[in-house]
């Protein structure tokens, strides 16, 4: 395990600043030098909610730069492409420029974890700038109106991952069994990029998928009849919930109505409950028509709901502070049930614990009012950058740093952690 000098708060704070300012294109902030070299999603909703209290300006720079990306139909791209660099799979895989509903940049044909109505909340709540909602508002109500038409392809309210790299944990053991029912497919290249990251992860079907998606003109009408992989995720229709909640509470501020993102909220709350909860949340798989019975992280999600009725509270937390889970390793929050066969300390999302899903849970804990697990979270994710430093991910069990260094949600969240 790295031993780091011990570094004081402010010091932590300069540091994480500076990670960021070193990411930071001119156009965007990459979660990392190198590996990824261009604008993600879910990440620039996480450095956005970050720096809001720091620097407000790079903070709404960053929010309305993946904006730029959206395409006509609504949809948020998970990757948005501001430069040449080398990044696989590339613009060349996601054709982007094939279709009218593109916006000119390059980008992505996946979407990702919708958090940015959360973001945009974030921002207003530490800058008061009523302005920067009633510019950014018809984006994320449109983001929202995406997903509830060509997302929800089990019709009760919830929206459909079509890819793991929709979920942002692209190797998590939640996706295996589906991807397991894929045709073998055997492209004959290994891809350098991949295989760096995730040595041991079937990236054959990951291309494939995206491929067929892509060959499908990125139909809606496609996603719901033919494509083979639709799950709906307790992590990423949480997190919608969590924006539905904020969109409702900003759209005074943009003189809209309130009210259908309320009832958008209700809708997904129900449905989590009926089609995913037993026990605690997990993942449906529409295809399979069955519910994936591995607990990771993602099944917390639904805990960032202020409406979540209390009984389903205390079962989630008494798993998340169980041996399961936060009980058993010295770190929270592992990505996976250490339980479980797929565990892994080692890869990913397969096990290491995250400064954003720690963050997520924080916040979960904040609305619950649970100020104990609030302050275990915040300490147990300090201490982990405090020692291996702003890591992509951490061993669980020791807290040594995984993955790359120098990622930017984990020195933006971190920003946040030390306020
Ligand atoms: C694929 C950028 C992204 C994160 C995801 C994380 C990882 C990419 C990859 O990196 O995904 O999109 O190569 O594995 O899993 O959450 O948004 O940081």
């Amino acid at each position: 395990m790295e031993a780091r000098p011990a570094v004081d708060d402010a010091a932590l704070g300069r540091e994480a600043l500076s990670v960021l300012e070193a990411n930071w294109t001119g156009a965007a902030t990459v979660p990392a030098p190198g590996l990824y070299p261009h604008q993600w999603s879910w990440d620039s909703a996480f450095i956005a909610m970050g720096l809001a209290r720091y620097r407000p300006d790079r903070s709404r720079a960053e929010l309305l730069s993946l904006l730029r990306g959206q395409w006509a139909t609504g949809m948020v791209p998970h990757i948005v492409f501001h430069t040449p660099e080398a990044y696989f799979p590339g613009p060349s895989v996601w054709r982007s420029h094939d279709h009218d509903a593109a916006p000119r940049l390059l980008t992505s044909g996946l979407t990702a974890p919708p958090l940015h109505g959360l973001a945009l909340w974030w921002i207003y709540r530490h800058t008061g700038d009523a302005d920067f909602v009633r510019r950014a508002y018809p984006a994320l109500a449109a983001q929202d109106g995406y997903l509830a038409a060509a997302r929800d392809l089990g019709g009760a309210g919830l929206a459909a991952i079509v890819h793991p790299w929709e979920s942002g944990m692209d190797d998590s053991p939640v996706w295996d069994s589906a991807l397991a029912a894929l045709p073998e497919i055997r492209y004959g290249y290994r891809n350098v990029d991949l295989d760096e990251r995730h040595p041991d992860s079937d990236h054959d079907r990951y291309v494939w998928l995206a491929l067929r998606y892509r060959n499908a003109g990125y139909r809606a009408e496609y996603l719901r009849d033919e494509h083979p992989f639709a799950i709906e995720d307790p992590m990423f229709n949480g997190i919608w919930l969590a924006s539905c909640q904020a969109m409702a509470e900003l759209a005074p501020l943009a003189q809209a109505d309130p009210a259908p993102h309320a009832e958008r909220a209700e809708r997904i709350r129900r449905a989590l409950l009926d089609r995913l909860w037993d026990g605690c949340f997990y993942a449906r798989d529409l295809r399979a028509d069955r519910l994936i019975r591995v607990r990771t992280v993602g099944g917390f999600g639904p805990l960032l709901d202020p409406g979540l009725p209390g009984e389903h509270v205390s079962a989630i937390v008494e798993i998340l502070e169980s041996a399961r889970f936060m009980g058993a390793t010295g770190y929270p929050v592992p990505s996976c049930e250490i339980r479980a066969t797929q565990f892994d300390r080692t890869r990913y999302w397969r096990g290491p614990s995250w400064v954003n899903t720690n963050w997520l849970l924080r916040r979960a804990a904040a609305v619950h009012d649970l100020a104990p697990l609030r302050e275990q979270l915040t300490n147990g994710t300090l201490r982990l950058v405090r020692q291996a430093g702003f890591r992509e991910c951490f061993d669980p069990f020791d807290g040594s740093g995984r993955g790359c260094r120098d990622f930017s949600w984990s020195a933006a969240l971190t920003l946040d952690l030390l306020a």
